[in-house]
C-alpha cells in the first residue's frame, strides 16, 4: 500500500471554504486551485476541517455542486475527512450527502460527532465511543491491518445541548472544560498509538484562546473552545484546526497545532496570505506549509473626514483588478461636498468598488458645565468662555435689566447717547453737491460707535454656528 512505501505522511489541509452564490468565484478558484496543487504533490490524505459552506445552501445551487466536484476530484486521489463546521454556516446534515461524493478509489468520510476515526487500508473505521478501546484497534488490526493514521474529531460542539446538560450561565466555560477533558482521554490512547508507530492526527473547529484573527484581534477570553496546551494534551502529532480565517501555528517538541485560514478572502481588511496547509507528518519531526492560494487582493482606504481626492488617484493607479474599499465619515452638513461619480471613474479599472461613507449627524451640544452654575450672570459668563465672547458689557446690562425698570433703562441709555456726541445724519452726496458751495469740504464718513454694537450684533452668532 501506499502508506508503507515511505516513512512520511503526507496530508493536504484545507478549511473554511465557506461556499456560497456570493463567494463562489473565489471560493472555487483558491480551492480548486488548492486540490490541483494537493494532488499534484502526492498526499496520502486530505482533510476539509469545518466550514465547507458559507450558509444553507439548495442542492440545486452552483455553489453547491462546485464544492461537490472538487470534493469528489480529492477523493478519485486519496481518502479525504471531512469535518462538521460552524452550524450557522453548515447546518446539520449538510455533509451527508458528501458520503456519496467519495470516488471509485477512496472514501469521503463525514466527522459530525466526538471520536476517533482510523484510517487503515484506504477505508475509516470509526470508534464506537468517543475514543478507542484497546480492543477495538486490536480487532482493527486483525481485520484491516495497522491503522496508518487515526484521527481524533471534535466538530463543532452544540451549546445548546451543553447549557441543557450544565445550565445556560456554564455552558460558555464548560465547553472548554468539557473539551480539555475530552483532548486528555484521547491523549491516552493517542500515546499508545505513537509507541507503535501510528501517526495521529486532531481534526476540530473552534477558536484557541489567544489566537490572533484575520482582522489581527487577538481572540482572549474564557468561552472559547481551546487553549493551547489542552489540544497538545491529545498528544496528537498534528492537530488541524478550522474556524479561524488566519493562517498560524504553534510547535511543541516537535509536534505542530495549525489553522490553514480560510481557503480565500472573502471579506475586506483580512490580513495575511490565504493558502491550505501540506501537512509533513514524520513521528517526533511535524511541518505544516502554507501553500497559497490565487486569493483575491482587497485594498482598504479610510478617510477620517471628506476623501482626499489626490491620495485616491494614487491609490487607483495600483489597484487595477483589486478589490477596492473607500470608506470615509463626514458630516451630514458637508455630505453633498464627495463627488462619488469621480471616485468610482477613478477606480474603473479595479475589479469592485465598494463605497461605505458615514454620514456624521450634526449634533449640536448645549454648553457644557452651564447648568452647575448658579446664577444666571455665572451661566452667561461659562457661554461666553465656550462660545469666545467678552460678556462683560452684558453682564452689566444683564444686571440692568434685573434690577431696575424699563423707564429708567431707556433713561440711561439716552443720557450715554447724549454724552456721545454723535453728529447729526449725512444728507446723501446728490443733495450735498446741489446745496453746498464748492468750496466746504467733504464731510468725514461717520465711524460706528463701537459702545452701539452690542445693539446691532447678533448675540446669538457663536451658538447658531
Ligand atoms: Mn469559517
Amino acid at each position: 500500500m501506499k502508506f508503507q512505501e515511505r516513512d512520511q505522511l503526507r496530508v493536504g489541509h484545507f478549511s473554511d471554504l465557506h461556499y456560497s452564490p456570493g463567494n463562489l468565484v473565489e471560493a472555487d478558484r483558491c480551492f480548486g486551485f488548492a486540490v490541483d496543487d494537493a494532488i499534484a504533490a502526492g498526499c496520502d490524505a486530505y482533510v476539509i476541517s469545518g466550514d465547507s459552506t458559507d450558509h444553507r445552501l439548495d442542492a440545486h445551487s452552483p455553489a453547491f455542486s462546485g464544492l461537490a466536484r472538487r470534493v469528489h476530484r480529492l477523493a478519485c486521489a486519496a481518502p479525504v475527512l471531512m469535518l462538521q463546521g460552524t452550524f450557522s454556516h453548515e447546518p446539520p446534515g449538510t455533509l451527508d450527502v458528501f458520503r456519496f461524493v467519495g470516488g471509485e478509489a477512496c472514501p469521503v468520510y463525514v466527522a459530525d460527532r466526538i471520536h476517533q476515526v482510523a484510517l487503515s487500508r484506504g477505508e475509516f473505521i470509526a470508534s464506537h465511543g468517543s475514543v478507542f478501546t484497546i480492543e477495538e484497534l486490536e480487532e482493527i488490526a486483525e481485520t484491516h491491518g495497522d491503522p496508518k493514521v487515526v484521527f481524533t474529531c471534535v466538530p463543532t460542539v452544540n451549546k445548546a445541548t451543553l447549557a441543557a446538560a450544565v445550565g445556560v450561565s456554564n455552558a460558555a466555560t464548560a465547553v472548554g472544560d468539557h473539551l480539555a477533558a475530552y483532548l486528555a482521554a484521547a491523549g491516552a490512547i493517542n500515546r499508545l498509538l505513537r509507541e507503535q508507530g501510528i501517526r495521529t492526527i486532531g481534526v476540530s473547529h473552534g477558536t484557541v484562546n489567544g489566537c490572533q484573527t484575520e482582522h489581527g484581534v487577538p481572540m482572549a477570553g474564557f468561552d472559547h473552545e481551546f487553549t493551547i496546551g489542552s489540544l497538545f494534551d491529545a498528544d496528537c502529532d498534528a492537530f488541524m484546526l478550522g474556524h479561524i480565517h488566519r493562517a498560524q501555528q504553534w510547535e511543541r517538541e516537535g509536534r505542530v497545532v495549525a489553522y490553514p485560514g480560510s481557503i480565500g478572502r472573502f471579506h475586506y481588511g483580512e490580513i495575511g496570505a490565504k493558502g491550505y496547509l501540506r501537512w509533513n507528518i514524520e513521528l517526533g519531526q511535524v511541518t505544516a506549509t502554507q501553500m497559497e492560494t490565487p486569493a483575491r487582493e482587497t485594498v482598504c482606504v479610510d478617510f477620517d473626514g471628506p476623501p482626499d481626492m489626490a491620495r485616491l488617484a494614487e491609490v487607483a493607479a495600483g489597484a487595477a483588478d483589486k478589490f477596492v474599499r473607500i470608506r470615509w465619515s463626514i458630516n451630514e452638513e458637508h455630505r453633498q461636498l464627495v463627488d462619488r461619480d469621480a471616485i468610482q471613474a477613478l477606480f474603473r479599472n479595479s475589479a469592485e468598488v465598494k463605497i461605505e461613507a458615514r454620514i456624521l449627524p450634526a449634533v449640536r451640544s448645549r454648553a457644557e458645565g452651564i447648568s452647575r452654575a448658579a446664577s444666571l450672570p455665572e451661566k452667561l459668563g461659562r457661554w461666553g468662555e465656550l462660545a469666545g465672547v467678552d460678556t462683560g458689557p452684558l453682564v452689566d446690562r444683564l444686571s440692568q435689566l434685573q434690577n431696575l425698570d424699563a423707564q429708567s433703562i431707556a433713561d440711561g441709555v439716552l443720557a450715554n447717547l447724549a454724552d456721545l456726541d454723535i453728529p447729526q445724519p449725512v444728507p446723501s452726496a446728490a443733495a450735498m453737491q446741489s446745496a453746498l458751495p464748492a468750496s466746504v469740504p467733504p464731510v468725514a464718513p461717520v465711524q460706528k460707535s463701537a459702545a452701539l454694537d452690542w445693539l446691532n450684533d447678533d448675540l446669538f452668532a457663536a451658538e447658531a454656528a
